[in-house]
């Protein structure tokens, strides 16, 4: 019976680091999305308040453009400015309005309810 709490624990600890590992990744990412499109990031705008929901749906889901970003590295784009910048002439929403130009007027490349 001991093991078995042993064995939870071991689990527990393991699924925590886990989530600690994704969090930090979804950080870094969200910094780097912040220093490249630092100047369009301007309150009163959706893309200003979106955060984490400029490529995420909800914690475990990943947006259209959150989806195209994933691709982008699993090609292997790296750094991550090269990420960024490969999807921007795409329009993975499909509002009419690239990825990078709806970054640059402030609303969700992501979310097709958010376009200029
Ligand atoms: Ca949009």
């Amino acid at each position: 019976m001991k093991g078995n709490h042993v064995l939870c624990a071991v689990a527990a600890a393991g699924l925590l680091l886990a989530a600690a590992v994704i969090a930090g990744a979804h950080n870094k990412d969200q910094k780097h999305f912040e220093k490249l499109y630092y100047d369009y990031l301007i309150p009163d705008t959706d893309l200003y308040y979106a955060s984490c929901k400029v490529c995420h749906i909800n914690k475990r889901k990943l947006n259209s453009y959150g989806r195209a970003l994933r691709r982008a590295k699993k090609a292997g784009m790296e750094p991550a400015v090269e990420i960024y910048l490969a999807v921007e002439e795409k329009d993975s929403d499909y509002d009419g309005v690239s990825n990078g130009e709806e970054i640059r007027l402030g609303t969700k490349p992501g979310d097709k309810e958010s376009y200029p």
